[in-house]
């Protein structure tokens, strides 16, 4: 199954009809768009669209009579968590943890909560957390995601009851706030911003836009990850497992069983093929990942992202410690043989010129005649049979000593020392980019970790 076959033409401006216009192709006319609205959206939107559809020219105009949605959803993750896991699973599914910050906000947040009340702590009134804390200081309630203090507050009167343990805010059932212990398990709510969006990788997808998802509503009773083309991740409840489906052929492609069913399928999971999936075979694993991590960053494993300055930095800044994993440099394919050096420019034998740096001249000594030298002695070659993973662009990238075995090396030899010994150099490998870094395909799932081809090696 290839995922090439861009038979559509309004994918821009999908932040305002992502999921009407999935199955549009491009022989679609403004009339039909219209049409296919008017049944994904409802009959009271099509109302407001129908009188002007005479007018219909092009994209531009069809924008202008879509119905101006709220730039942003709430979306309820219906397991129960501390207020720090609500929080920080919100995060990682490029949201927030939800603040109304008015009272259309507010109403329109107890609505959405509405929907899961006897699923969230059935049996007690405290069921949703609201994202709000007064943590750092009593008394006064912050936004836990930006820490600014908020302005609209909806507190029961007599709440928030006070105390340096109930330090996170909840919504009663009558959708009044109070305050709770951020120990207890709630249900969060995420504020989802319309043009914030996750990248699937891993499969073939050749065009950008198929790798994003966002979260859009709910099916089998949990929120859905929505594609910007015909995909979606959805919660197959009878299988208890995530199902990747193709909406437009109704197949299931690849599905997923988590160990803790609170989880979701963010970070880096291995997914099993349901069928014949970017030329792997029915049943087997296919790494994919789920992440708000853009071509530029790197994906914890976890989903979450950092700079690539972080990378294979020798510390780990992943809370899982992924950023660590998979450091080697080195990459050399079967062919290559570390006792043959590389051959050197127009296929002629390698020469070696090696610049000397004098560092210190130690001591002179006329009586016995000999001289403490410190120098250092760089011969700089290139082997353009090897391949280099994570190299700064700014800097020389360290070998680790274990990998400088496997690769062929010149031996500097010393002669003519005190007491006529010879010896061999004390050597440090490091690698210079020569070239442009050569990045990894578009939607592999490494996309971020392998950087960088052919360069030249110093000793
Ligand atoms: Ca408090
Ligand atoms: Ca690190």
């Amino acid at each position: 199954m290839e995922f090439g076959d861009t038979n559509f033409t309004f994918i821009d401006f999908e932040e305002l009809c992502n999921i009407s216009l999935h199955s549009i192709k491009t022989s679609t006319t403004p009339r039909s768009v219209l049409l296919k609205l008017h049944f994904d959206l409802g009959p009271e939107h099509f109302m407001k669209l129908e009188g002007k559809t005479r007018q219909l020219k092009d994209k531009e105009v069809l924008h202008t009579l879509l119905p101006r949605r709220p730039s942003y959803r709430y979306q309820v993750m219906p397991e129960i968590r501390k207020f720090q896991e609500a929080f920080t699973l919100c995060q990682v599914v490029n949201s927030s943890l939800a603040v109304p910050a008015s009272q259309y906000d507010d109403l329109r947040f107890h609505q959405e909560l509405q929907q899961f009340e006897d699923v969230c702590q059935p049996g007690s009134i405290y069921k949703f957390y609201i994202g709000i804390t007064d943590e750092d200081q009593e008394g006064v309630w912050r936004d836990a995601n930006t820490q600014i203090s908020i302005t609209y507050k909806n507190f029961k009167p007599g709440h928030p009851r006070g105390g340096s343990v109930l330090n996170c805010g909840q919504v009663l059932p009558d959708g009044l706030w109070s305050d709770t212990s951020c120990q207890t398990e709630l249900c969060g709510t995420c504020h989802v911003e319309a043009t914030e969006f996750l990248y699937l990788r891993g499969l073939c997808f050749k065009v950008d836009n198929m790798m994003k998802f966002r979260l859009g509503g709910y099916m089998g009773g949990r929120p859905v990850f929505r594609g910007f083309y015909f995909y979606v991740i959805l919660w197959e409840e009878s299988g208890q497992r995530w199902e990747l489906r193709n909406t437009e052929t109704n197949e299931t492609m690849a599905w997923l069983v988590l160990l803790d069913l609170k989880q979701y399928p963010i970070g880096l999971h291995v997914w099993t093929a349901a069928m014949l999936l970017c030329g792997k075979p029915q049943g087997s694993t296919v790494p994919l990942s789920l992440s708000p991590c853009p071509d530029d960053r790197f994906m914890c494993k976890s989903g979450f992202c950092l700079d690539h300055e972080y990378r294979c930095n020798f510390r780990f800044d992943c809370q899982d410690g992924s950023d660590e994993d998979d450091c080697g440099v080195v990459v050399k394919d079967s062919t290559y043989r570390s006792h043959l050096p590389p051959r050197g420019p127009q296929d002629t034998t390698l020469l070696l010129t090696p610049s000397i740096t004098l560092t210190r001249i130690a001591n002179i000594d006329d009586i016995r005649m000999t001289l403490n030298l410190e120098f250092s002695v760089s011969p700089t070659w290139r082997d353009d049979r090897l391949d280099f993973n994570h190299l700064h662009s700014d800097f020389d990238t360290l070998i680790q000593e274990e990998e400088t075995k496997g690769i062929w090396l010149p031996r500097v030899l010393l002669v003519n020392l005190e007491g006529g010994e010879s010896k061999v150099l004390d050597q440090t490998v490091v690698v210079r980019t020569a070239n442009q870094p050569v990045l990894p395909p578009v939607a592999s799932v490494k996309r971020g970790k392998a950087e960088g081809q052919r360069q030249s090696v110093c000793v």
